[in-house]
C-alpha cells in the first residue's frame, strides 16, 4: 500500500528541505517507496480533520491503510523497520544505529530548535543578545562532540543508517547560522547526506512543490521564483 504523507502546502524555507517531511521523503527514496503528498495550508493544519491525525496539528504525518503515525522521528523509524537499507540487519549494529537516531532528536536537535527560537520567536526581546551567544556555544560544544565521535569515519556507525539521516537532517539547521562550517567535517558529512541520490530525489519533489507554491502566488505557474536564497524566514511556525 503505498502511504500518504503531509508536507507545507508553502513552506516558509522556499523549498530548501529544512521542514521535516524532508526526512520521511528521503527515508522513503533510501527505501524505494513510492508515496503520495499532501500539501497542506497554515490554516488546515489546525483543522479537526488534520488534527485527526496530528494532535499537535503539524506536519508531517504517515497514512498507511489504518496505520496514522505522527512524529519525523517515529515516521521515519517505521518506514526503517519495514524496509531494508535504512537499519543494518545485524541486531547489536541496529540497536545502534537506531541509538544515533534518538541522539539526533533528543541531544543534537534541542539547542538547535532553542537557537531558532530565540531568533524567530523571541528575537525581539530585550534579552535575545545576551542569550544568543550562550545558546550558540552550547550548540558548539555538542558540534564538537559529535565530530571528535566521527572522526574520519563517512557515517556515524559503519554503513549510512537511518541515525545518519536523522543528524544529517538536524544539521542542517544550522547551516543558515554559519555555525556548521564551523566544523569542517560535519559540514563534509551533511555534504555526503545529501549527495546521495535518494536525498537528491526527495530535495526535487520539495523544490517541486516550492515551485508550484510560488507559480500559485504570481500567477506564473510555468515560471521558477526568482527570489534571494533563503536566510531564514520572517518567522517561524513551529519549529
Ligand atoms: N517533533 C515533530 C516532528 O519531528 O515531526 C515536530 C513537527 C514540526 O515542528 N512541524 C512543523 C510544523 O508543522 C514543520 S517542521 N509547523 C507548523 C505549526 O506548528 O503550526 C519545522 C520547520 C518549519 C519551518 C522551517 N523552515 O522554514 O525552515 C523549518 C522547520
Amino acid at each position: 500500500m503505498i502511504p500518504t504523507i503531509t508536507a507545507f502546502e508553502s513552506s516558509p524555507d522556499r523549498g530548501q528541505g529544512l521542514a521535516r517531511d524532508m526526512r520521511v521523503r528521503w527515508a522513503l527514496e533510501e527505501a524505494g517507496q513510492p508515496y503520495d503528498v499532501r500539501l497542506v495550508s497554515f490554516k488546515a493544519m489546525k483543522e479537526p480533520a488534520h488534527r485527526a491525525l496530528h494532535p499537535f496539528g503539524q506536519i508531517p504525518t504517515y497514512e498507511e491503510g489504518e496505520l496514522v503515525l505522527f512524529e519525523s522521528g517515529a515516521i521515519v523509524f517505521h518506514i526503517a523497520q519495514h524496509h531494508v537499507g535504512l537499519l543494518p540487519q545485524d541486531a547489536n549494529a541496529r540497536a545502534r544505529a537506531i541509538t544515533w537516531m534518538f541522539a539526533a532528536l533528543n541531544t543534537v536537535e534541542p539547542p538547535i530548535l532553542e537557537l531558532q527560537t530565540a531568533k524567530f520567536a523571541e528575537g525581539d526581546k530585550p534579552w535575545t543578545g545576551e542569550r544568543l551567544p550562550l545558546i550558540k556555544d552550547r550548540i558548539r560544544h555538542r558540534m564538537g562532540e559529535l565530530a571528535i565521535r566521527l572522526g574520519e569515519a563517512d557515517w556515524l556507525d559503519g554503513a549510512f543508517s537511518a541515525g545518519d539521516l536523522m543528524m544529517v537532517h538536524t544539521l542542517q539547521r544550522l547551516r543558515p547560522s554559519g555555525l556548521l562550517d564551523e566544523f569542517a567535517s560535519l559540514a563534509a558529512y551533511v555534504a555526503r547526506g545529501e549527495a546521495r541520490p535518494a536525498y537528491k530525489r526527495a530535495f526535487a519533489a520539495v523544490g517541486s512543490v516550492h515551485r508550484q507554491a510560488a507559480g500559485r502566488l504570481t500567477g506564473a505557474h510555468s515560471k521558477e521564483s526568482h527570489r534571494e536564497p533563503f536566510e531564514h524566514p520572517a518567522s517561524l511556525p513551529g519549529t
